[in-house]
């Protein structure tokens, strides 16, 4: 246990120096009610050190005898302090403006949402999420460590790629088992990964490649196939295993028997640690975004449905028949199709399978799960 709060504050630190690098001005929060303590001294000569612009925040300033406290800060020698009271909002304004003015004009923000593409990582807790964004941002800015439940809350980096593309990476919480926890925490993982993904244009579903493919890994799996929205499966961990050369073959055909409705799922094997094949993720990225942005033109869809209906027409179901007028495609990212009919209750989710099939036969769609309703033409 001494062990893991050692290393976990190693690796604290070591995220605190990376922040320091990195940050254009730094906010060193401290607490108005304990005064200045040890840690806030030993802190502030860190900073000084640095020569970095900070801005001093005295927080929790909730009454008029905290917010005189602040004044003590001042022997820090780090300039005013702003007491704020975070809980209340008091004065958080006044910070923000604060904030603006003091960053340094050479920010580029990213122009718009066009050429940004959000990617969210999901997975049990320990496979290895934040050491693989680690490893694609190249430095250690998430804190990663053996013990599961290291990530409690979705984090978001920015990532310039080598031909300037601007990738928006989010770390997410462990989803983990129920029972494991109390119901409420495992309830919470859940619906924060469900966000995360609601929100990106691609997810990532990392499982790890020495635990197997677990129940669990199956419903994360499923979190990112109702979303809709493009996906990857992404094995880890990929050089704990003992390989020949039909390793790779072989894992892949036990994944597809695991989870068989994602079949169109590409599958990537890596190392986050070792650096294996992670070079590759951005441009498999990349390409399902591509596809789950693919916009079809209505008067082909509906050759498409000629030919697939013609190829196998549906079957009477007591004595009525599925008549399909029209197919067209109504959204993008994630997709969505709405194909026109006789009457909804003859649409069966078998001969909507078929039809999804048949556009995948056709145009692909790799990586992105593809929805058809049914609607009844009046
Ligand atoms: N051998 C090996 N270990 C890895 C690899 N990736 C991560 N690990 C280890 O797995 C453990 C968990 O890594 P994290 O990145 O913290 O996992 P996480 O999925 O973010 O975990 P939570 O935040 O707890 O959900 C750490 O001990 C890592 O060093 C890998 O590719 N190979
Ligand atoms: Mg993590």
């Amino acid at each position: 246990m001494d062990f893991h709060k050692n290393k976990i504050n190693e690796e604290i630190n070591d995220q605190v120096n990376e922040a320091l690098r990195e940050g254009d001005l730094i906010i060193f929060i401290v607490e108005s009610n304990s005064g200045v303590t040890e840690e806030d001294a030993k802190i502030s000569k860190l900073l000084h050190k640095r020569q970095k612009d900070v801005i001093l925040v005295v927080n929790k300033a909730d009454n008029d005898a905290s917010r005189l406290n602040a004044y003590e800060f001042y022997k820090l020698g780090l300039g005013e302090p702003i007491a704020v009271s975070a809980v209340h909002g008091t004065k958080v304004g006044d910070l923000l403006d604060l904030i603006v003015k003091r960053l340094p004009q050479k920010i580029d923000l990213p122009k718009s949402k066009e050429n940004k593409i959000k990617v969210s990582i999901i997975g049990e807790p320990n496979v290895g999420k934040s050491s693989l964004i680690n490893c694609l941002i190249g430095s250690k800015r998430l804190i990663v460590s053996s013990q599961a439940g290291t990530t409690r809350d979705a984090i978001s980096l920015s990532l310039k790629s080598k031909d300037g593309k601007i990738y928006e990476l989010v770390d997410t919480a462990g989803i983990r088992r129920p029972g494991k926890v109390s119901d409420l925490v495992e309830k919470f993982s859940v619906i924060r990964a469900q966000t995360a993904v609601e929100e990106s244009d691609v997810t990532l579903v990392l499982v790890d490649a020495d635990a197997g493919i677990r129940e669990q890994d199956k419903k994360v799996a499923g979190i990112a196939f109702e979303s809709g929205h493009a996906m990857i499966i992404v094995v880890n961990k990929w050089d704990l295993i003992k390989k020949d050369n039909y390793t790779m073959q072989e894992f892949k055909l036990y994944l597809r028997q695991e989870l068989p409705y994602l079949n169109f799922v590409p599958i990537i094997f890596v190392s986050a640690h070792a650096g294996t094949r992670i070079d590759q993720i951005l441009p498999l990225v990349d390409e399902v975004y591509k596809n789950a942005t693919l916009r079809i033109p209505s008067s082909i869809l509906n050759d498409v449905l000629l030919d697939a209906v013609s190829m196998t027409p549906p079957t009477a179901h007591k004595g009525r028949k599925l008549k399909l007028f029209y197919l067209t495609q109504v959204e993008i990212n994630p997709p969505l199709f709405i194909v026109f009919v006789n009457d909804v209750k003859l649409f069966h989710f078998s001969y909507e399978r078929y039809l999804i099939n048949y556009l995948r036969q056709v145009f692909g769609f790799e990586g992105v799960p593809i929805r058809i309703k049914a609607r009844e033409r009046s």
